[in-house]
């Protein structure tokens, strides 16, 4: 079956004024689009490649893969991360999650400062991640440079912020520390709460 493209649970202009409607219509319909088209694609050169016994393109496909198939499932759980602000979007965890929070980044207040600087300084395009590792048993806020590096290997995402340029550029150019100010805004903790629900529950055998 090949991946499509989830709808999004909310208008494209719903985000407003913190994400912008044309941002979000370019971003989801065109640039997630895309990594959509291009996991379908590279899957089936795989296939084609273990029919054939042709592995001359492994690498390249392998890689493919790893871009696409990143940028597909990152765009999946953001997309959930938010809600517009006010109706879902906005203020801070509750719960389990927001004990775990204080536990390892000492309060909400400091994660908040950690993960935002952690994603301005993101290097080119890339994304923030407040992510829970059930081997390491704790939560670690990471960054990803394009899709997929830089991250460790079992890593849940709980929270994810695209800080490509196509997520901001239109509305706050060269600002991306503001864009960032304002995911908060829109920062969907009730679907991060749940995640976190289910990640705690995962076991990665040692
Ligand atoms: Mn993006």
């Amino acid at each position: 079956m090949p991946h499509e493209l989830p709808k999004l649970a909310y208008d494209y202009a719903a985000l407003e004024p913190h994400i912008d409607a044309t941002t979000m219509t370019i971003h989801h319909g065109k640039h997630h689009q895309a990594y959509v088209d291009g996991l379908n694609k590279a899957e089936e050169g795989l296939m084609k490649a273990r029919e054939s016994g042709d592995f001359a393109a492994v690498q390249q496909l392998s890689r493919l893969v790893a871009f696409h198939g990143g940028g597909h499932a990152n765009h999946t759980i953001f997309w959930n991360n938010l809600a517009p602000a006010g109706k879902g979007g906005g203020g801070e965890p509750s719960g389990d999650l927001a004990e775990a929070i204080n536990r390892d980044f000492g309060g909400f207040d400091k994660f908040k400062k950690h993960f935002s600087a952690a994603a301005t300084a993101v290097e080119g395009n890339g994304w923030g991640v407040l992510a829970w590792h059930p081997l390491l048993g704790k939560l670690y806020i990471e960054t990803m440079m394009n899709q997929q590096n830089l991250t460790v290997i079992g890593s849940i995402p709980l929270l994810m912020l695209d800080v490509w340029e196509h997520a901001y550029y239109l509305k706050y150019q060269n600002k991306r520390a503001d864009y960032v100010n304002a995911f908060w805004n829109v920062a969907n903790w009730k679907d991060a709460e749940r995640r976190f629900a289910e990640a705690v529950n995962v076991k990665i055998p040692k």
